[in-house]
């Protein structure tokens, strides 16, 4: 069974691609058509996550799953949240940013949240599933693994940062993990 990833973030593919991989399923991701261009304009995950589902379903008629995700943060009101991608320029200075905000803090509560939604050939949500990994923000970055944010959130229950992960530990845990999982096993009633 094929499946459209709607995702342009490579590390996302990649991490979704690695757990598929790992559990052994007759599933393939294959890239968004020529063209895949969502306006990520929705108030919330759950939003976002279907109109990147549903543009790419527009484009090709057949399943797809798209990922919707972000850091949120309880000291500043769940920011960045659903602007997590586009808070600065660059994951250096978005993660500047986060840690300039947090200065002086004590509250680091976070967590990272991820919206998948899985759309059918006729163009309907059949499943979605929100994933999400409880932790904290450290005061400086640490690990070089994974991407965005994984350098200054340190998982809850663990003393390492998800950047310190192995790419094999941060797929047990994440959030993303946790809704691929969920996507993965109503998928698994169907094939
Ligand atoms: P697509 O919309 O094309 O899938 P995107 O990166 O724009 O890619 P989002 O709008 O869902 O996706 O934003 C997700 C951002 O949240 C991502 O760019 C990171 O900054 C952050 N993020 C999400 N998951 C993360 C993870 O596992 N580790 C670190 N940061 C993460």
């Amino acid at each position: 069974m094929k499946i459209v990833l709607a995702s342009s973030n490579k590390h996302k593919v990649q991490e979704i691609n690695d757990i598929v991989k790992s559990l052994n399923l007759p599933l393939e991701f294959i890239l968004p058509p020529e063209g895949f261009d969502p306006i990520e304009n929705g108030e919330t995950f759950e939003e976002n996550s279907y109109i990147k589902a549903k543009e790419a379903w527009k484009l090709s008629k057949t399943w797809t799953l798209a990922d919707d995700s972000g850091l949120c943060i309880d000291a500043l009101g769940g920011k960045p949240g659903i602007h997590s991608a586009r808070y600065a320029e660059t994951p250096a200075l978005r993660i500047e940013r986060v840690l300039n905000e947090l200065e002086g803090v004590q509250n680091r509560k976070a967590h990272f949240t991820c919206v998948m939604t899985l759309i059918n050939p006729q163009g309907e949500v059949e499943y979605k599933y929100m994933g999400i990994c409880e932790g904290s923000i450290i005061e400086e970055t640490r690990g070089t693994n994974g991407f965005g944010y994984d350098p200054i959130f340190l998982v809850k229950g663990d003393t390492r940062t998800m950047a310190e992960l192995s790419k094999e530990e941060k797929n047990r845990v994440s959030h993303r993990s946790i809704a691929l999982r969920h996507i993965l096993s109503y998928l698994q009633q169907l094939i």
